[in-house]
């Protein structure tokens, strides 16, 4: 039997997906269809732990689920979804909430960067149990995401631990699949904090449908350091160094040779190579992204639900037995 890969991407803001999203996890989904079993998720239910407005939030939804196709997600491969039309998820994270520790969840950075702007509602500190419940629900061995998720990986992985010495053997222990380079793209515009969808500036990111002039502008705008050589080093030269990663991702050539190459060329010419491999990557994404219906893309996702939510109820079925929700 194949092994099982889950993730899950939010629809926040008006879900269009950024070149953070694509170096950092996105590309893991779509080369990991090759060998494994891959369910995939937009987890609505997560956006919602941040303030939103519910019109957004429709457009928002079809928005990421598109962008999903657009990268690369085979339907006729793998499992896509919401997370919200599979209510199981919802039934696994509550069992879970009851075996997880309130000072873990307080402990989350997540937690405590958004409770501010979230007003610290529940759910934005239960997020990491419903993430958990998302992973275990499918039995999965391999999560293929971004470095900001490592401590919800881990998280997951006590509570897979704590459930089968508690109620007997049921999760397997998922392990997180990270890219050597790239797994934390940072922002254009602050290079010590990562790139993000709820960045109030969107000079900070490029969106998978940026127009080529566009993104052009934003890594013209870029902000680097005041030298003039180009060179690999986070300590020193942060924004270099994450447009770095970037053109390796896009071109395929490894670090060390962009280096020699663009070494002494002086930052706009640096700059002006950078936004050109972005462009003719993002290319065929964006015309792809474009030429998607919105009502097929909501059918392709409706069939995904039904499979999903077949099989989260076989799982539900043991896992209710387990904890003595169950007849016999
Ligand atoms: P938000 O800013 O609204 O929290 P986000 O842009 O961080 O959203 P998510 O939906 O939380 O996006 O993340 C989807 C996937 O993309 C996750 O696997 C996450 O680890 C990865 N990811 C997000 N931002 C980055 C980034 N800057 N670099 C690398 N991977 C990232
Ligand atoms: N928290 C994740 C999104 C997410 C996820 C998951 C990722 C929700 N459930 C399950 C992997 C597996 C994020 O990217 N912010």
């Amino acid at each position: 039997m194949r092994k099982r890969v889950f993730s899950g991407i939010q629809p926040t803001g008006n879900g269009h997906l950024h070149i953070g999203n694509l170096v950092g996890a996105l590309r893991n989904w779509v080369a990991m269809q090759d060998d494994y079993e891959c369910i995939y998720c937009v987890v609505d239910l997560h956006a919602m732990t941040v303030p939103y407005d519910p019109d957004t939030f429709r457009q928002a939804r079809i928005n990421t689920a598109k962008s999903l196709l657009a990268v690369g997600i085979d339907p006729a491969r793998s499992l896509l979804y919401y997370q919200s039309q599979v209510p199981q998820h919802a039934e696994l994270s509550w069992i879970l909430s009851t075996i997880t520790s309130i000072g873990q969840l307080e402990r989350m950075t997540q937690y405590k960067e958004k409770q501010d702007k979230a007003g610290q509602n529940l759910g934005l500190l239960a997020y990491p149990v419903l993430m958990a419940a998302d992973i275990l629900l499918h039995k999965v061995h391999y999560v293929p995401v971004g470095d900001d998720q490592t401590q919800h990986l881990e998280l997951t992985r006590d509570l897979v631990e704590r459930f089968n010495s508690r109620f007997g053997e049921e999760f397997p222990l998922p392990e997180r699949i990270t890219p050597e380079i790239g797994a934390r793209v940072m922002s254009l515009q602050d290079p010590t904090s990562k790139m993000s969808k709820s960045d109030p500036n969107p000079a900070s990111y490029i969106l998978l449908v940026d127009e080529p002039d566009v993104i052009r502008r934003k890594v013209r705008s870029a902000v680097t350091d005041s030298e003039r050589y180009v060179a690999y080093d986070w300590e020193k030269k942060p924004g270099i160094s994450n447009l770095l990663e970037l053109m390796a991702f896009f071109t395929g050539r490894s670090i060390d040779d962009l280096v020699e190459t663009y070494h002494d060329s002086g930052y706009a010419a640096f700059k002006d190579a950078v936004a050109e491999a972005i462009v003719e990557g993002l290319t065929p994404i964006r015309q792809t992204f474009k030429a998607l219906d919105d009502d097929e893309v909501a059918r392709v996702l409706q069939k995904g639900a039904l499979d999903a939510r077949q099989r989260a109820e076989q799982e539900m079925i043991s896992v209710r037995k387990k904890v003595g929700l169950s007849a016999s």
